[in-house]
């Protein structure tokens, strides 16, 4: 680590701290701030600390020395006034106080034993985190499966990427979301987004489309004129525009049009892909004028996009076409489903495995890719294998040094954990890391109501989220500046996260909080709390696994980046002559038994809570290029919160004045589950039959205390993305009423 109280500090290479693009920057400690405990310790006049480093851009290929406002305001979050700098133990007098490690962890160790000798292993849950680095999402699966002994861990990622992992698992054998460089998209003609918001999702991802705008190819498929949409105006590509919920339709009628028009790539079709026969029949009822009735886009408009496609395919002569899904057409009952319809399309038009075409999801959180790799998920072991596997079971326990048999089964995925919670049966106890369940879990009332059922709730954290703020114990733990470790981008590149300064007052890492409470419960279980000697193990635990990092250790990541390398790309076998990495995968076969692609036929079923005459509009949910998730993080940077301080409400002034809500007038919206409010904003950006809210704050305009949990049957992914709601103006009556309740934070 580069020592903070050193100088002149040498400034620390390392990667943003949000999301999945982990844009490269570099961290230099500032002098007169020798670490953020100073900078904890001294906040500077206003309320706000000294940053303990300045943040700067480095060239890393994803980025290209941009970064978007919350990468070059990131180092706030390390000195925050409220930044948890102790244990925190619930007293009797119900409030949250100050405890030594020993005492917090005495008390945790007591009541995870009673707990557990009342209701066995299973008494005890974990949720983990896809920000979490590899290192520390491998030391939590191997804690839950070795020391807790319970199959009831699950975490965020379920929320995020699962219905593209369990779509691209079934198509192609193995899940990496991209499984090309990012680069590669910019030589490409096409490149068709669905439900995907880069521009502030991931604002320097938007070069690499550069390509495609300058050859008028952006698709962009949003129910919203989102800022990505809107980069596809002035000729350079087209915004589709569906019904919330129906990608589906859309994505069977431009399969309908390649195959009526036969731009189909035969050859690929007969050499790589099985099962194409079946789709051909499932996608022959759905031509454009009828899916136009369904999905409200002109038919027209699809066979423009359908041939435009098939024109950049390699089969047609073409530079490339990519296909891309995000989270608005994952995060639903059928989203495996429908991403699943965009897999057969990008098959049916040979684009998959190709240089300069492909599939990709774009995954999220910063280590959304590792975080699923590792064992964090309920099904999972590290390597990326499943857990009902005999020969991983007895593989991975030789790497642990126990018995095969002392390992769990699969677990509840995290919709139903955290429903399961308090139940009888069910779990009585919760490890939170890495999530603020209490504002981003769907139906997150109920998710309340089982939380504050628990006997024990753990919550690991550096700031007091909502969630963290409902615990019995709250133990402090480092974040990205102050830590080592590695963490996997989007595009499966194992990229180093490296120290730049101290942890202030009593955080410690998760690597020693788990070692450490190994050791109280009386785990004879090895748990290294270096996180390169945690590497080396995980390494090994993925070796011969889908995700194979055995060929990896910090050592050769520095000294591939010393030398220029940008990380190395999984699967990266450990091999006689050192494996290069894998930057393109399917280039020779699939991941599947036989090397074919599986084509699935798929159909349309729409949303399990549709519109209907007390719920008449669609309420669809995402994000805000400012803030960052459940906002635990961002809504302390006072520069992010000044420019949304506080949640909204995106209608047509349409709509607006047929159920007489002005824009700046506070709106209630009611779905089965509840009532949320927030201020209206009027923008024709949004459909007239649609309202949009971003989900980054709890309380009273918590988007979440209304999303539906209904998850998707084969990868438990809840639909967060859209819902019914009734849209029902605020009088001053109801708003002093409320001002005068009790708001839950
Ligand atoms: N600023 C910011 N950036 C982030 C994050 C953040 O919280 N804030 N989080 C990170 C994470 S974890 C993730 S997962 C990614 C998510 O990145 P994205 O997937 O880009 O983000 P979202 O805003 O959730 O959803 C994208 C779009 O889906 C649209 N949408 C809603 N319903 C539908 C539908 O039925 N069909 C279609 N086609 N589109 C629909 C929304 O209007 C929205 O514009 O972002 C990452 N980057
Ligand atoms: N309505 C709606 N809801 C959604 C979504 C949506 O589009 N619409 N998107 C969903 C998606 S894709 C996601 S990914 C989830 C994300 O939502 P959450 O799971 O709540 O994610 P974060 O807000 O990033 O919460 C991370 C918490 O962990 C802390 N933290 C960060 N790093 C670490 C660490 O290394 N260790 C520990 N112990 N703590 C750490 C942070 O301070 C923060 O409190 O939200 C989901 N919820
Ligand atoms: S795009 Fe993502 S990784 Fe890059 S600076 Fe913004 S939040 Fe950080
Ligand atoms: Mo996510």
């Amino acid at each position: 680590m580069s020592s903070a109280t050193a100088a002149p500090a040498a400034p620390a290479a390392t990667h943003c701290p949000y999301c999945a693009l982990q844009c490269g920057m570099e961290l230099t400690p500032v002098e007169g701030s020798a670490s953020s405990a100073a900078a904890v310790a001294a906040p500077a006049p206003g309320g706000r600390a000294p940053l303990p480093v300045a943040v700067s851009p480095r060239d890393f290929p994803t980025n290209a020395g941009g970064l978007c406002q919350k990468g070059w305001t990131s180092a706030s979050v390390l000195g925050v006034p409220d930044r948890i700098t102790t244990p925190l133990v619930r007293g009797a007098d119900g409030e949250l106080a100050e405890a030594t490690w020993d005492e917090a962890l005495t008390l945790v160790t007591d009541r995870v034993r009673a707990i557990q000798d009342r209701h066995g292993p299973e008494g005890v849950a974990i949720f983990g985190g896809g920000g979490l680095t590899n290192e520390k999402a491998y030391a939590l699966g191997k804690f839950a499966r070795t020391v807790l002994r319970t199959p009831n861990i699950d975490y965020n990622g379920r929320f995020c990427m699962s219905s593209a992992a369990a779509a691209g698992n079934r198509a192609f054998g193995v899940d990496r979301g991209m499984p090309f460089p990012l680069t590669d998209l910019g030589g490409a003609d096409v490149v068709l987004l669905l439900g995907s918001n880069p521009a502030e999702t991931m604002p320097p991802f938007v070069q690499h489309l550069a390509g495609a705008r300058d050859a008028g190819g952006l698709v962009v498929v949003d129910p919203r004129r989102s800022a990505t949409a809107r980069l596809a105006d002035d000729g350079q590509g087209i915004h589709v525009q569906p019904v919330p919920g129906t990608d589906m339709v859309v994505l069977l009628a431009l399969l309908h049009v390649v195959v009526a028009e036969r731009l189909v790539d035969a050859d690929y079709l007969a050499e790589r892909t099985a099962g194409y026969d079946d789709v051909v029949r499932s996608v022959s009822a759905w031509w454009p004028e009828r899916a136009e009735t369904v999905c409200g886009v002109p038919a027209e408009t699809l066979r423009v996009v359908a041939r435009r496609l098939a024109a950049a395919s390699p089969a047609h002569g073409g530079r490339g076409a990519y296909v891309l899904t995000g989270r608005g057409v994952e995060q639903s009952a059928q989203g495996t489903a429908t991403v699943t319809a965009a897999i057969n399309l990008a098959l049916s038009l040979g684009l998959v495995g190709r240089e300069g075409s492909g599939y990709g999801c774009l995954t999220g959180q910063g280590n959304g890719q590792g975080g699923r790799e590792h064992g964090q998920k309920s099904d999972q072991l590290p390597g990326y294998r499943k857990i009902d596997d005999p020969a991983a079971r007895s593989y991975v326990a030789s790497v642990w040094g126990v018995d095969p048999e002392t390992l769990p089964g699969p677990g509840k995925p995290a919709v139903a954990l955290l429903s399961s919670l308090a139940t009888p049966g069910g779990p009585q106890a919760l490890f939170v890391h890495g999530s603020n369940v209490l504002v981003s879990a769907p139906n997150a009332d109920r998710v309340r109501e089982r939380l504050e059922a628990l006997d024990l709730l753990v919550v690991c954290d550096f700031v007091p989220s909502e969630t963290a703020r409902l615990a019995d114990v709250v133990l402090p733990v480092t974040q990205w500046a102050e830590e080592e470790g590695t963490m996997t981008s989007l595009e499966g590149r194992v990229i180093r996260r490296r120290q730049a300064v101290e942890a202030p007052g009593q955080a410690r890492s998760e690597l020693w909080l788990l070692a450490e409470l190994a050791r109280r419960l009386g785990s004879d279980v090895h748990f290294g709390t270096d996180p390169a000697e945690v590497f080396d193990e995980l390494a090994r635990a993925s070796a011969g696994g889908p995700a194979d990092y055995s060929g990896l250790s910090h050592a050769r990541l520095d000294a591939d980046e010393a030398v220029g390398g940008p990380g190395l790309y999984w699967p990266c076998p450990a091999t006689t002559a050192e494996h290069p990495g894998t930057p393109r995968m399917f280039l020779d076969a699939f991941g599947t038994p036989d090397g074919r692609a599986r084509m699935v036929p798929v159909d349309h079923g729409g949303p399990t809570d549709d519109v209907r005459g007390d719920a008449p509009t669609y309420l669809v949910t995402g994000r805000v290029l400012q803030h960052y998730q459940s906002g635990a993080q961002t809504r302390r940077v006072a520069e992010l919160d000044r420019l949304v301080p506080e949640p909204y409400v995106e209608l047509h002034p349409q709509l607006g004045l047929r159920v007489g809500v002005a824009d700046g007038d506070r709106v209630r919206l009611e779905s089965a589950r509840g009532v949320v409010e927030a201020v209206a904003r009027w923008t024709d950006a949004v459909r007239p039959d649609t309202v949009f809210m971003p989900f980054h704050w709890g309380g009273l305009g918590g988007v979440n205390r209304i999303t539906s949990d209904a998850v998707d049957p084969i990868s438990s992914m809840p639909e967060f993305k859209v819902c019914a709601v009734d849209v029902i103006p605020v009088t001053a009556a109801d708003t002093t009423a409320h001002d005068t309740q009790e708001v839950p934070v």
